[in-house]
C-alpha cells in the first residue's frame, strides 16, 4: 500500500511537471490586436512584424523607449467612456505611457491598401478568448493624417460587433467601408472586453483607393464641373455576397498574418486575469489527477496479478 500512496504521489508529480512543460505550447497570457488591417501595435510595438521599418523605428525614439507588447495596450474600467477616459491626440496609445509613440501623425506608417465602398475584411488576433463587444470607427472625410487623432475625427462607430468567431488564433469581422473616402485614414478598434474589466484600443492605418469602377483616364483634358457632381447612386450591384473573397479588399494586406505574430512567452506579463489562470491552472490539474489516476490503475493491476 505504502508503494502504491508513493507511486500516486509520483505520479501526480510527473503529470504536473509534465503539464507544466506543455505550458509554453498554450498561447502565452495575452490579449490581442488587428493584424488585418495591421495595426500600429502589430507593426512597432514589441512583438511587432515590422519593428525594423522606419515609422518604427521613430516611433520608439518618440516613445522614448522600447514599445509595449504589441497585444497589451488595454485600459482597465473604462466601462464604454471611452471618448471621456481616452484624450484627444492619444487615441492610438490609449493614453498609456508605454505605447505613445504611436501617436505620432505621421504619412508613412505601414497600411493597408483598401478599395473605397469595398468590404474589408478583419483579422483581430486574440490568443486567448475574451468576450465583448468590437467598435469599428473610420476617420471622416475632413481627416488630415498630419495631425494626431481626436475623437471628433472619428465621428460614430461604423459598426459594433458583438462576439465575432474566433477562427486560427483571430476574430474574423467584415465592414463595409464607405464610398466617400480616400487616402490616408485610420480604422480605429475598440474592444470592450466583457469577461475582463479591460477595453483595447489600437489604430490601423489604411490607404483608400477609388473603387474601380472609375472612368479610365483619358489623354485629352476634358472640362470639369468645379463643384462636384451630384450624389452618384450607390453601386449596390456590386454588393458582395456573404464571405466575400479575399481580393475584393485589403488587396495589399497578406491572407492571414495572424499567426506570425506569436506572442512571446509570458515573461513580462504582468496579465492577472481569472479567466487565463484558471484556464491554466484548470490544464495542470486535469493533466495532473488523469496521469495519477491512470498510473495508480495500472499499479493496482499489476499488484492484484502479483
Ligand atoms: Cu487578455
Amino acid at each position: 500500500m505504502r508503494s502504491v500512496r508513493r507511486t500516486a504521489a509520483l505520479a501526480v508529480v510527473g503529470g504536473i511537471a509534465a503539464a507544466t512543460s506543455l505550458l509554453p505550447a498554450l498561447p502565452a497570457l495575452a490579449h490581442g490586436a488587428p493584424t488585418t488591417p495591421i495595426s500600429r501595435t502589430a507593426a512597432c510595438a514589441s512583438g511587432g512584424d515590422r519593428t525594423d521599418s522606419a515609422p518604427c523605428r521613430a516611433a520608439r525614439d518618440a516613445n522614448g523607449g522600447p514599445i509595449g507588447r504589441f497585444d497589451n495596450l488595454r485600459v482597465a474600467n473604462v466601462g464604454g467612456r471611452d471618448a471621456q477616459v481616452i484624450p484627444d491626440g492619444k487615441l492610438c496609445s490609449g493614453g498609456l505611457p508605454d505605447f505613445r509613440g504611436l501617436d505620432q501623425p505621421r504619412g508613412d506608417w505601414p497600411a493597408t491598401t483598401v478599395t473605397a465602398g469595398g468590404t474589408l475584411k478583419i483579422a483581430y488576433a486574440g490568443t486567448i478568448p475574451h468576450q465583448g463587444s468590437f467598435r469599428l470607427y473610420l476617420t471622416g472625410r475632413g481627416y488630415d493624417p498630419a495631425a494626431k487623432l481626436t475623437w471628433a475625427d472619428l465621428g460614430k462607430p461604423l459598426a459594433e460587433i458583438k462576439d465575432p468567431p474566433l477562427r486560427e488564433g483571430a476574430y474574423r469581422m467584415s465592414l463595409k467601408l464607405p464610398q466617400d473616402r480616400s487616402g490616408r485614414h485610420i480604422l480605429y478598434t475598440v474592444w470592450e472586453t466583457s469577461s475582463t474589466p479591460d477595453t483595447y484600443y489600437s489604430c490601423s492605418d489604411l490607404v483608400i483607393k477609388a473603387a474601380a469602377t472609375a472612368r479610365p483616364p483619358s489623354a485629352a483634358p476634358v472640362a470639369k464641373p468645379a463643384a462636384k457632381a451630384t450624389r452618384s447612386p450607390e453601386p449596390e450591384a456590386v454588393a458582395p455576397p456573404a464571405e466575400p473573397p479575399a481580393t475584393t479588399s485589403a488587396a495589399a494586406a497578406p491572407a492571414d498574418p495572424a499567426p506570425s505574430l506569436r506572442p512571446a512567452a509570458a515573461a513580462a506579463d504582468d496579465h492577472v486575469q481569472l479567466g487565463h489562470q484558471i484556464l491554466i491552472g484548470a490544464t495542470v490539474v486535469i493533466l495532473g489527477v488523469t496521469a495519477a489516476a491512470g498510473l495508480l490503475r495500472l499499479r493496482r493491476a499489476r499488484t492484484t496479478k502479483d
